[in-house]
């Protein structure tokens, strides 16, 4: 199988820009005989920002280019002028970006969850004084300054947690893909084998009122899902920011397991992953309703846990026009689920 390789985390490495020196200039201008310090001070080193852009929706550009640098500040020049300042550098990451210090697992230096929100993470370094700072009574000629401070330089981890209302989950080959597919716009990659989709990506229905509800597909979940097997936890981190959960069920039992099963594991998985998630809300989808065991499993699904699923043939288009008005009715209706963010 071919590697599979996650673009929505980044290992970065960045370096605001050094202050400039503060300079040791004096004066020298003709018919003055002792001209008095006149070094200036030194720029301001530019500092690094990440920038929450809705155009940007992945990681990609930085995995190519992890070393980013704003620029240094110019030294202080003569007749007290000042050092240039250096660029500041605003680098353009998606909406959801989390970002880490030095590792997957350190402390969380901050996010950038809106369009246009900046994150200052590396401070430029500061200019340094000119000798024009250092006259005294004392000493008119003062040969002191002070040199730029240094920018910081830091190791970051961003990863990025999709901002989806409704995520879809199941196990592979459930048909999640096919379902997004239908409700949306978007146009998954559909196939009769497991873990197709390798990414988690998000469509939008769009309600007649223009009400806008933002599902995610994400990669099927196998047990042990919460410990990290199959990449478990890659998956499990954008569920954990949606406000619905839509469980998607084989309700043929064609990958030869048993849907009810399937259910209870996912929801087990979810919970030992981060138990707030059991209290998150959440509707089942009954889907391939088109295959000879599924009425049996439904019934006994409806029985054995009283939930009341939405029966779908997601492949034919069957059962995706009532979710289509439940989901925004769930998600606005008179007792929304709460808001995460
Ligand atoms: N019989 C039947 N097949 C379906 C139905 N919906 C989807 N399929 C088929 O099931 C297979 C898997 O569908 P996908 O949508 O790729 O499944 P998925 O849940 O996204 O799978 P992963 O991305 O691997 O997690 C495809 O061959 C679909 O054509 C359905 O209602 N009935
Ligand atoms: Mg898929």
């Amino acid at each position: 199988m071919k590697a599979i390789v996650f673009r929505d985390q980044v290992k970065l490495y960045v370096a605001a820009g050094n202050g400039g020196d503060g300079s040791a200039y004096f004066r020298r201008e003709k018919f003055v005989p002792f001209g008095g310090p006149s070094g200036g001070d030194g720029g301001d080193g530019g500092s690094v920002f990440l920038v929450g852009n809705v155009q940007v929706d992945s990681l990609l550009d930085l995995y190519d280019q992890p070393h980013q640098r704003a620029q240094p500040g110019d030294k202080g020049g003569t007749n007290q002028s000042t050092g240039r300042r250096g660029e500041s550098l605003r680098i353009q990451v998606p909406r959801g970006t989390v970002v880490r210090l030095e590792q997957k697992d350190g402390p969380i230096l901050g996010e950038v969850m809106q369009d246009g929100e900046e994150l200052l993470i590396a401070q430029g370094g500061f200019g340094g004084k000119g000798n024009v700072h250092f006259k005294t009574s004392s000493n008119q000629a003062p040969k002191e300054c002070t040199p730029g401070t240094d920018g910081e330089r830091k190791v970051l981890w961003l990863e990025l947690k999709l901002i989806a209302d409704v995520g879809l989950v199941g196990y592979p080959n459930a048909g999640k893909s096919t379902l997004l597919s239908k409700l949306t716009h978007a146009h998954p990659k559909v196939a009769s084998y497991p873990f197709t989709t390798l990414n988690p990506l998000i469509g939008t229905l769009e309600t007649p009122d223009f009400r806008r509800v933002r599902i995610a597909d994400i990669p099927g979940l196998i047990d042990g899902a919460h410990d990290g097997v199959g990449l478990g936890h890659e998956f499990l981190r954008h569920i954990e920011r949606t406000r619905l959960l839509l469980f998607v069920l084989d309700m043929g039992g064609v990958d030869g397991r048993d849907p009810l099963e399937d259910f209870q594991n996912l929801r087990e998985e979810l919970r030992l992953y981060n138990p707030e998630l059991e209290h998150r809300p959440y509707r089942v989808i009954a889907n391939k309703m088109d295959e000879p065991e599924a009425e049996a499993n439904l019934a006994r699904l409806r029985e054995e846990t009283g939930e009341h699923p939405f029966p779908t043939i997601a492949e034919l288009g069957d059962g995706v026009e009532v979710l289509k008005s439940e989901l925004p009715r769930i998600m606005f209706g008179d007792s929304p689920p709460p808001e995460l963010f």
